[in-house]
Protein backbone atom coordinates (compact mmCIF):
# COMPACT_ATOMS: atom_id res chain seq x y z
CA UNK A 1 0.00 0.00 0.00
CA UNK A 2 1.19 3.39 -1.14
CA UNK A 3 2.61 5.78 1.84
CA UNK A 4 1.00 8.95 2.84
CA UNK A 5 2.95 12.18 3.55
CA UNK A 6 0.88 15.09 4.43
CA UNK A 7 2.18 18.68 3.94
CA UNK A 8 0.78 22.24 4.64
CA UNK A 9 1.96 24.92 2.36
CA UNK A 10 1.58 22.74 -1.09
CA UNK A 11 0.71 25.66 -3.29
CA UNK A 12 4.24 27.12 -3.68
CA UNK A 13 7.61 26.82 -2.92
CA UNK A 14 8.62 24.06 -0.28
CA UNK A 15 5.87 22.31 0.15
CA UNK A 16 4.83 22.02 -3.62
CA UNK A 17 8.41 20.61 -4.34
CA UNK A 18 8.16 18.31 -1.78
CA UNK A 19 4.73 17.37 -2.85
CA UNK A 20 6.26 16.55 -6.43
CA UNK A 21 8.87 14.52 -5.15
CA UNK A 22 6.99 12.01 -2.65
CA UNK A 23 4.23 11.88 -6.25
CA UNK A 24 6.98 11.03 -7.73
CA UNK A 25 8.32 8.23 -5.70
CA UNK A 26 4.43 6.58 -5.59
CA UNK A 27 3.37 8.20 -2.47
CA UNK A 28 -0.39 9.49 -1.84
CA UNK A 29 -0.28 13.26 -0.89
CA UNK A 30 -2.09 14.88 1.09
CA UNK A 31 -1.82 18.94 -0.37
CA UNK A 32 -2.89 21.59 1.67
CA UNK A 33 -3.08 25.77 1.86
CA UNK A 34 -5.01 28.25 1.01
CA UNK A 35 -5.69 28.89 -2.33
CA UNK A 36 -8.24 26.40 -4.03
CA UNK A 37 -7.04 26.71 -7.63
CA UNK A 38 -3.44 26.12 -7.12
CA UNK A 39 -4.51 22.89 -5.02
CA UNK A 40 -6.96 21.61 -7.33
CA UNK A 41 -4.29 22.44 -10.84
CA UNK A 42 -1.48 20.54 -8.43
CA UNK A 43 -3.67 17.59 -7.87
CA UNK A 44 -4.46 17.11 -11.77
CA UNK A 45 -0.63 17.58 -12.28
CA UNK A 46 0.49 14.99 -10.11
CA UNK A 47 -2.21 12.68 -10.14
CA UNK A 48 -1.61 12.84 -14.42
CA UNK A 49 1.99 11.98 -14.43
CA UNK A 50 2.46 10.01 -11.67
CA UNK A 51 -0.79 8.29 -11.46
CA UNK A 52 -0.85 8.82 -7.30
CA UNK A 53 -3.85 9.42 -5.23
CA UNK A 54 -3.63 13.38 -4.26
CA UNK A 55 -6.09 14.83 -1.18
CA UNK A 56 -6.47 18.27 -1.23
CA UNK A 57 -7.45 20.07 1.81
CA UNK A 58 -8.26 24.10 1.92
CA UNK A 59 -7.28 25.41 5.26
CA UNK A 60 -5.53 28.57 6.99
CA UNK A 61 -3.30 26.82 9.48
CA UNK A 62 -4.03 29.79 12.10
CA UNK A 63 -7.59 28.21 12.28
CA UNK A 64 -8.00 26.14 15.35
CA UNK A 65 -10.92 24.76 13.92
CA UNK A 66 -10.46 24.41 9.82
CA UNK A 67 -7.10 22.44 11.12
CA UNK A 68 -9.30 20.19 13.44
CA UNK A 69 -12.10 19.84 10.52
CA UNK A 70 -9.65 19.12 7.85
CA UNK A 71 -7.46 16.37 9.44
CA UNK A 72 -10.52 14.70 10.53
CA UNK A 73 -11.52 14.62 6.63
CA UNK A 74 -8.28 13.67 6.07
CA UNK A 75 -8.67 10.56 8.09
CA UNK A 76 -11.43 9.72 6.66
CA UNK A 77 -9.58 9.29 3.02
CA UNK A 78 -6.40 7.73 4.14
CA UNK A 79 -5.91 4.73 6.82
CA UNK A 80 -2.33 5.96 7.88
CA UNK A 81 -0.48 8.75 7.95
CA UNK A 82 3.67 8.49 7.48
CA UNK A 83 4.93 12.12 7.27
CA UNK A 84 3.58 15.11 8.16
CA UNK A 85 5.61 18.08 6.90
CA UNK A 86 4.61 21.63 8.94
CA UNK A 87 6.32 23.72 5.82
CA UNK A 88 3.45 26.76 6.04
CA UNK A 89 4.90 29.76 7.10
CA UNK A 90 5.66 33.18 5.94
CA UNK A 91 7.85 35.99 6.84
CA UNK A 92 6.07 39.87 6.87
CA UNK A 93 7.89 42.90 6.68
CA UNK A 94 11.84 43.85 8.28
CA UNK A 95 11.67 46.34 10.85
CA UNK A 96 12.90 47.47 14.28
CA UNK A 97 11.48 46.25 17.06
CA UNK A 98 10.47 49.64 18.18
CA UNK A 99 8.82 50.50 15.01
CA UNK A 100 7.90 47.12 14.08
CA UNK A 101 4.23 46.28 12.49
CA UNK A 102 2.04 44.26 14.79
CA UNK A 103 -0.20 43.37 12.34
CA UNK A 104 3.03 41.39 10.92
CA UNK A 105 3.89 40.24 14.36
CA UNK A 106 0.85 38.22 14.70
CA UNK A 107 0.82 37.19 11.13
CA UNK A 108 4.26 35.44 11.68
CA UNK A 109 3.18 34.09 15.37
CA UNK A 110 -0.04 33.26 14.07
CA UNK A 111 1.16 31.18 10.89
CA UNK A 112 4.87 30.16 12.21
CA UNK A 113 4.18 29.03 15.65
CA UNK A 114 0.30 28.49 16.37
CA UNK A 115 0.09 27.12 13.01
CA UNK A 116 2.75 24.32 13.06
CA UNK A 117 1.35 23.19 16.46
CA UNK A 118 -2.55 23.23 15.50
CA UNK A 119 -1.53 20.79 12.79
CA UNK A 120 0.59 18.93 15.21
CA UNK A 121 -1.65 18.45 17.95
CA UNK A 122 -3.70 17.07 15.64
CA UNK A 123 -1.32 14.43 13.62
CA UNK A 124 0.67 13.51 16.41
CA UNK A 125 -2.07 11.48 18.29
CA UNK A 126 -2.38 9.91 15.17
CA UNK A 127 1.44 8.69 14.88
CA UNK A 128 0.81 7.61 18.16
CA UNK A 129 -1.38 5.14 17.93
CA UNK A 130 0.40 3.96 14.79
CA UNK A 131 3.53 3.79 17.05
CA UNK A 132 5.29 4.82 13.36
CA UNK A 133 5.54 8.10 11.84
CA UNK A 134 7.81 10.96 10.94
CA UNK A 135 6.99 14.80 11.31
CA UNK A 136 9.26 17.24 9.59
CA UNK A 137 9.42 20.76 10.37
CA UNK A 138 10.94 23.36 8.59
CA UNK A 139 12.81 25.64 10.39
CA UNK A 140 15.51 28.47 9.18
CA UNK A 141 18.43 29.61 9.90
CA UNK A 142 16.80 32.33 10.99
CA UNK A 143 16.03 30.12 14.13
CA UNK A 144 19.39 29.68 14.69
CA UNK A 145 20.74 33.10 14.25
CA UNK A 146 19.32 36.63 14.44
CA UNK A 147 19.83 38.86 11.86
CA UNK A 148 19.26 43.08 11.95
CA UNK A 149 15.23 43.59 11.49
CA UNK A 150 14.41 39.94 11.57
CA UNK A 151 13.49 39.76 15.23
CA UNK A 152 10.00 38.49 15.17
CA UNK A 153 10.42 36.40 12.30
CA UNK A 154 13.92 34.81 13.62
CA UNK A 155 12.12 34.28 17.14
CA UNK A 156 8.99 32.50 15.53
CA UNK A 157 11.81 30.29 13.81
CA UNK A 158 14.06 29.59 16.73
CA UNK A 159 10.17 28.64 18.29
CA UNK A 160 10.18 25.74 15.83
CA UNK A 161 13.60 24.83 16.50
CA UNK A 162 12.39 24.61 20.35
CA UNK A 163 9.25 22.78 19.08
CA UNK A 164 11.53 20.51 17.07
CA UNK A 165 13.62 19.24 19.91
CA UNK A 166 10.22 18.77 22.72
CA UNK A 167 8.09 17.12 20.19
CA UNK A 168 11.05 14.50 19.71
CA UNK A 169 11.51 13.76 23.22
CA UNK A 170 8.00 13.85 23.43
CA UNK A 171 7.34 11.40 20.66
CA UNK A 172 10.34 9.25 21.53
CA UNK A 173 8.28 6.26 23.22
CA UNK A 174 6.10 6.11 20.21
CA UNK A 175 8.90 4.98 17.77
CA UNK A 176 8.08 8.25 15.60
CA UNK A 177 10.55 10.57 14.54
CA UNK A 178 10.83 14.26 14.17
CA UNK A 179 13.28 16.17 12.47
CA UNK A 180 13.87 19.89 11.40
CA UNK A 181 15.20 21.44 8.42
CA UNK A 182 17.03 24.74 8.19
CA UNK A 183 17.35 26.24 5.41
CA UNK A 184 18.93 29.17 4.38
CA UNK A 185 18.19 31.94 1.33
CA UNK A 186 16.12 30.02 -0.64
CA UNK A 187 13.88 31.23 -4.05
CA UNK A 188 10.57 30.71 -3.38
CA UNK A 189 7.44 32.90 -3.35
CA UNK A 190 9.06 33.73 0.55
CA UNK A 191 10.43 37.67 -0.62
CA UNK A 192 7.38 38.24 -2.54
CA UNK A 193 5.46 37.60 0.60
CA UNK A 194 8.19 39.31 3.34
CA UNK A 195 7.79 42.23 0.78
CA UNK A 196 4.14 42.22 0.07
CA UNK A 197 3.92 41.98 -3.35
CA UNK A 198 6.54 44.45 -4.46
CA UNK A 199 8.41 42.17 -7.41
CA UNK A 200 11.66 44.50 -7.71
CA UNK A 201 12.56 44.27 -3.72
CA UNK A 202 11.86 40.72 -3.66
CA UNK A 203 14.02 39.75 -6.69
CA UNK A 204 16.89 41.89 -5.43
CA UNK A 205 17.19 39.67 -2.53
CA UNK A 206 18.73 36.97 -4.33
CA UNK A 207 20.73 39.19 -7.08
CA UNK A 208 24.10 38.36 -7.42
CA UNK A 209 23.54 34.87 -5.47
CA UNK A 210 22.81 31.06 -6.01
CA UNK A 211 20.29 30.52 -4.04
CA UNK A 212 18.94 27.39 -2.26
CA UNK A 213 15.92 26.08 -4.82
CA UNK A 214 12.68 24.42 -3.86
CA UNK A 215 13.97 21.33 -5.34
CA UNK A 216 16.89 21.39 -3.04
CA UNK A 217 15.07 21.06 -0.02
CA UNK A 218 12.49 18.53 -1.26
CA UNK A 219 15.68 16.04 -2.01
CA UNK A 220 16.97 16.91 1.83
CA UNK A 221 13.28 15.99 2.73
CA UNK A 222 12.92 13.06 0.87
CA UNK A 223 16.46 11.87 2.09
CA UNK A 224 15.42 12.52 5.67
CA UNK A 225 12.53 10.56 4.79
CA UNK A 226 13.90 7.69 3.37
CA UNK A 227 16.85 6.51 5.96
CA UNK A 228 16.78 3.48 7.59
CA UNK A 229 13.85 2.91 10.60
CA UNK A 230 16.83 3.47 13.08
CA UNK A 231 18.12 6.43 11.96
CA UNK A 232 16.48 9.71 12.82
CA UNK A 233 18.30 13.42 11.17
CA UNK A 234 17.08 15.19 14.35
CA UNK A 235 18.39 18.78 12.94
CA UNK A 236 19.26 19.48 9.39
CA UNK A 237 20.87 23.07 8.73
CA UNK A 238 21.59 24.02 4.58
CA UNK A 239 22.55 26.97 3.02
CA UNK A 240 23.74 27.81 -0.24
CA UNK A 241 27.47 27.59 -0.90
CA UNK A 242 28.32 31.12 -0.25
CA UNK A 243 26.02 31.94 3.04
CA UNK A 244 27.23 30.47 6.26
CA UNK A 245 24.10 31.38 8.32
CA UNK A 246 21.89 34.62 8.90
CA UNK A 247 24.92 36.75 9.21
CA UNK A 248 27.51 35.65 7.25
CA UNK A 249 27.10 35.78 2.87
CA UNK A 250 28.58 36.51 0.41
CA UNK A 251 27.79 36.99 -3.80
CA UNK A 252 29.01 35.33 -6.20
CA UNK A 253 31.26 37.88 -7.40
CA UNK A 254 33.42 37.69 -3.95
CA UNK A 255 33.88 34.31 -4.15
CA UNK A 256 37.98 33.19 -4.82
CA UNK A 257 37.80 31.06 -7.77
CA UNK A 258 41.16 29.74 -9.37
CA UNK A 259 41.81 31.31 -13.24
P1 LIG B 1 6.32 30.31 -0.24
O1 LIG B 1 5.75 31.67 0.02
O2 LIG B 1 6.73 29.97 -1.62
O3 LIG B 1 5.32 29.19 0.31
C1 LIG B 1 4.65 29.35 1.52
C2 LIG B 1 3.51 28.34 1.63
O4 LIG B 1 2.90 28.49 2.92
C3 LIG B 1 2.43 28.57 0.59
O5 LIG B 1 2.04 27.33 0.05
C4 LIG B 1 1.29 29.17 1.39
O6 LIG B 1 0.03 28.72 0.86
C5 LIG B 1 1.49 28.55 2.77
N1 LIG B 1 0.88 29.36 3.82
C6 LIG B 1 1.26 30.58 4.24
N2 LIG B 1 0.41 31.02 5.18
C7 LIG B 1 -0.52 30.04 5.36
C8 LIG B 1 -1.67 29.90 6.17
N3 LIG B 1 -2.04 30.86 7.03
N4 LIG B 1 -2.40 28.77 6.09
C9 LIG B 1 -2.05 27.79 5.23
N5 LIG B 1 -0.97 27.86 4.43
C10 LIG B 1 -0.23 28.98 4.48
O7 LIG B 1 7.59 30.22 0.74
P2 LIG B 1 8.62 29.02 1.05
O8 LIG B 1 8.32 27.80 0.29
O9 LIG B 1 9.97 29.61 0.95
O10 LIG B 1 8.31 28.81 2.60
C11 LIG B 1 7.99 27.58 3.17
C12 LIG B 1 8.57 27.53 4.58
O11 LIG B 1 9.98 27.62 4.50
C13 LIG B 1 8.14 28.66 5.51
O12 LIG B 1 7.90 28.13 6.79
C14 LIG B 1 9.36 29.58 5.53
O13 LIG B 1 9.43 30.32 6.72
C15 LIG B 1 10.47 28.58 5.42
N6 LIG B 1 11.76 29.03 4.95
C16 LIG B 1 11.91 29.68 3.75
C17 LIG B 1 13.17 30.07 3.32
C18 LIG B 1 13.37 30.83 2.05
O14 LIG B 1 14.39 31.56 1.94
N7 LIG B 1 12.50 30.71 1.06
C19 LIG B 1 14.36 29.73 4.08
C20 LIG B 1 14.09 29.06 5.33
C21 LIG B 1 12.86 28.71 5.71
P3 LIG B 1 -1.27 29.63 0.66
O15 LIG B 1 -0.82 31.04 0.46
O16 LIG B 1 -1.96 29.02 -0.52
O17 LIG B 1 -2.05 29.43 1.91
C1 LIG C 1 14.14 32.43 5.45
C2 LIG C 1 15.59 32.76 5.33
O1 LIG C 1 17.34 34.53 5.88
O2 LIG C 1 15.30 35.29 4.83
O3 LIG C 1 13.87 31.79 6.64
O4 LIG C 1 15.29 34.62 7.11
S1 LIG C 1 15.87 34.38 5.82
Amino acid sequence: MAKTIVITGATSGFGKAIAERFAKEGYTVCITGRREERLQALKEELEKTYGVKVVTLKFDVRNREQVTAAVASLKEQVNHIDILVNNAGLASGLGTIDEGNIDDWELMIDTNVKGLLYMTRQIAPIMREQTNGHIINIGSTAGKSVYKNGNVYCATKFAVDALTQATRIDMLPYGIKVTAINPGMAETEFSLVRFKGDEERAANMYKGVRPLQAEDIADIAWYCATLPPHVCINDLTVTCLTQVNSVYHIKEAERIVKQ
